[in-house]
């Protein structure tokens, strides 16, 4: 699972300190939690972009990207997520400038370098979790492969579960899909090249909210958006256990 590819989504970061905390402290007690710590290993990356957040803390609340620099023009960042090798920069920016800048190349940035080759090097990885915000939104990979096989319809109906036991608890509601259908097409995504790469389970969540905070999310909504998200990855986590591949 990774949190923080992009800088200024601080609901991300925190979901992933709360999932370790969490996980930590409910094994022996909560059964599910047991069950899944017995038998799945969990790789945890809290902040992938650290320059990048660091940086929202520092300068500007709103940043996007990391802080790499570029020979060709004073603006800073790449957008991480739009540079994985995976349809790269088809729908990505070229300008540096831009906020969804896809690099110079597949896998220029040391960040996206450094999880790719953790996932080659780590060939057991079968489920892969990447945390954004917001939108509200359970996404499934878009891979036209995909599409014409039935994994499509059972990674949507594992979504439909998932979502189903996020809104138990406040009665949050979640759309689920494909990126193109529940938010927009992108391309150089993290799930994508995941997914590529044979991991058949990748969920994309986008944490709460819809816009009303958006990426400045109260802070009494912090330990609310944890707790529901947290079931909908155990949902996720014990379908796998039922489902080995
Ligand atoms: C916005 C969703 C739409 O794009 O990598 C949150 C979204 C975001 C933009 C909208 C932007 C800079 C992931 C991603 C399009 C899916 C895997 C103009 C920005 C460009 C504002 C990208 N998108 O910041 C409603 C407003 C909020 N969060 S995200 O970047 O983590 N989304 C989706 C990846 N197929
Ligand atoms: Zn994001």
């Amino acid at each position: 699972m990774d949190c923080g590819i992009h800088a200024r989504e601080w609901i991300s970061p925190a979901f992933c300190q709360w999932f370790v905390k969490e996980a930590t402290s409910t094994y022996g007690s909560d059964n599910l939690m047991t069950t899944l710590l017995d038998n799945l290993v969990f790789y945890v990356v809290p902040v992938l972009n650290v320059d990048g957040y660091s940086y929202t803390w520092t300068n500007d609340r709103l940043w996007r990207k990391n802080r790499s620099k570029h020979l060709s023009s004073s603006c800073l960042g790449v957008d991480l997520n739009r540079n994985f090798d995976a349809g790269w920069c088809k729908l990505g920016s070229k300008n540096p400038c831009d906020e969804t800048f896809c690099g110079t190349e597949a896998e220029s940035e040391l960040e996206v370098k450094a999880l790719t080759n953790f996932i080659r090097t780590h060939s057991d990885i079968k489920l892969y979790l990447t945390i954004h915000a917001y939108a509200q939104v359970l996404i499934v990979p878009y891979s036209y492969d995909c599409k014409t096989t039935p994994c499509h319809d059972e990674l949507n109906e594992i979504a439909k579960g998932a979502t189903h036991a996020l809104a138990s608890l406040y009665n949050t509601k979640y759309n689920y899909g494909t990126g193109a259908t529940v938010l927009y097409p992108t391309s150089g995504v993290s799930g994508d090249w995941s997914y590529d790469h044979g991991i058949k389970y990748l969920f994309t969540l986008e944490l709460r909210d819809v816009g009303h905070y958006g990426f400045l999310l109260a802070e009494s909504q912090i330990r609310p958006t944890c707790k529901e998200t947290m079931l909908a990855i155990k949902y996720i986590a014990k379908y796998l256990l039922a489902h080995p591949y």
